[in-house]
């Protein structure tokens, strides 16, 4: 039986070890084509399998196997290709088992249904009532009680929440304080042009008792536009900055009127004034003020900068195109001041409305017509009124040139106006410019040019605003402006 060792050293032990005719053959294959009906791997089992240390056992098998020949050797041949199928013992015990539960069966069945339900019913709740969904797994993440997690809490949509309305007292409170009216009304004094602007500036925030003295006032003051000017020069100046003054207010027991009070950066300037609340809204009533009289000092202003000394200065020649170190930019044997002055293009043959910023600007309506730097973006005009009115070029730099248009009603001479607006005594010769049709008396400080038309229509006032920097980084162009000035 030596014979037999290779062969069940290579058999895999799979199957649990144990008595060979405990496993009763199932069947033989000697059915030919086709094979045992029962051949699955796991209840094939072949003579490897066979525990061949248990030689009493093979050798019943062996006998069991060749009952039919009746010799060893047919045995022998028996073993090399008969395959026995056996049922595992636990498979066998396990089908006993499964076989005998038809009550399980069922329970199992029935749980599946349930589990199915309530799958189904989470995938519904997921996929179509997401919200509902989100509240149940909230109200289970924070424990809640059953019955709370079924309540379903309404859909907020994102909106800005509803402001309750306001009451009938609520909106008709004043809005701005006594010390904001008064301040808005100051600040519109401080940029008005014309006494037009304090009129509408008192419209706007003043009270009934003022609107009706200033009404009264200006049918005399609108005589002419000089005394217009003159009243509201007048006003201005009693009528402070309050940059840096100390303010208060307080709304008097009535509830009906307030009184302000400034106390001014000097410390010897003061002002009350009077407030009263008309229409649910603070008004001006009457202002006095103590103004210590102020010495006034000439504005010192500062030269521009001017590296080639050509009379036109480092912005200037930034603006023109020019070059900032060349006298004669075109050299065409003229410096770049002398050109600009004389109206003429520095970076070419042309005239200076040629150049690379500046235009002709005319307004027909203010009747005059300038050259202006307004081809540059750098440099915006901003008109305002009609038939008079005002322009003002902007530069993107806090300066400005502006030109003032106003109808000459008394047809005063440009002289008359002068001293009368200057509060000046005399005129020099040197302060006297003109042109084609104008005559025009420059100020002293040679920023400011009066001008009358030679048919005494209107006078215009052209002024360079060099702005905080107080630099006169453009006073050429604007002598130049003034020098391109038409009366339409
Ligand atoms: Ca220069
Ligand atoms: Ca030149």
């Amino acid at each position: 039986m030596a014979d037999l060792k290779p062969i069940a050293s290579t058999a895999v032990p799979i199957l649990p070890k144990s008595p060979v005719v405990a496993d009763r053959p199932l069947s033989t294959n000697q059915s030919g084509p086709g094979g045992p009906a029962n051949s699955s791997p796991l209840n094939r089992r072949s003579m490897a399998d066979v525990d061949l240390d248990s030689r009493q056992n093979k050798d019943d098998f062996l006998k069991a196997l060749g009952a039919g020949t009746g010799s060893a050797g047919s045995a022998t041949a028996v073993k090399e290709n008969v395959d026995i199928y056996v049922m595992p013992k636990e498979f066998q015990k396990h089908n006993r088992v499964v076989s005998g539960g038809n009550k399980s069966g069922m329970v199992v069945m029935v749980m599946g249904v349930v589990l199915l339900l309530v799958v189904g019913g989470g995938f519904y709740l997921f996929f179509f009532q997401a919200e509902t969904f989100k509240n149940l797994m909230a109200a289970f993440s924070s424990n809640q009680p059953a019955n709370k997690t079924a309540v379903v809490k309404p859909v907020v949509s994102p909106v800005a929440p509803v402001t309750p309305p306001a009451t009938a007292e609520t909106s008709t409170m004043p809005i701005m304080s006594p010390l904001e009216i008064y301040k808005a009304f100051n600040e519109a004094i401080a940029v008005a042009n014309f006494y037009e602007d304090y009129y509408q500036a008192v419209a706007k925030y003043g009270s009934e008792n003022l609107q009706a003295a200033v009404k009264a006032d200006k049918a005399i003051v609108e005589l002419s536009p000089e005394s217009a000017q003159k009243k509201l020069n007048e006003i201005k100046l009693n009528t402070p900055s309050l940059t840096d003054a100390q303010a208060s207010f307080e709304i008097l027991p009535d509830a009906k009127s307030a009184t302000v009070k400034y106390v001014l950066v000097d410390g010897a300037s003061s002002g009350t004034i009077d407030m009263l609340l008309e229409n649910e809204a603070w008004r001006v009533n009457n202002e006095a003020w103590t103004i210590k009289p102020v010495i006034k000092t000439p504005e010192v202003y500062k030269p521009c900068e001017d590296r080639d000394s050509d009379q036109l200065c480092d912005k200037e020649e930034a603006l023109l195109g020019t070059k900032n170190d060349s006298v004669d930019s075109d050299n065409d044997g003229y410096s770049d001041g002398q050109e600009v002055i004389n109206l003429y293009n520095p970076m070419g043959t042309n005239k200076l409305v040629e150049s690379m910023a500046i235009n002709q600007y005319r307004n027909p309506e203010l009747a005059f017509s300038v050259l202006a730097p307004t081809k540059s973006d750098k440099w915006k005009p901003v008109s305002s009124g009609s038939t008079e009115g005002s322009v003002t070029f902007n530069s993107d730099d806090g300066q400005f040139f502006q030109v003032i248009s106003n109808l000459n009603a008394s047809k005063e001479s440009v002289d008359q106006y002068y001293l009368r607006i200057m509060d000046a005594g005399s005129i020099n010769e040197s302060q006297r410019i003109h042109g084609d049709n104008w005559d025009g008396i420059w100020t002293n400080d040679g920023l400011k040019v009066y001008i009358e038309d030679v048919k005494k229509k209107r006078i215009y006032v052209l002024q360079y605003g060099p702005g905080e920097g107080k630099t006169l980084d453009y006073l050429h162009l604007f002598q130049a402006m003034v020098k391109s000035f038409v009366a339409l």
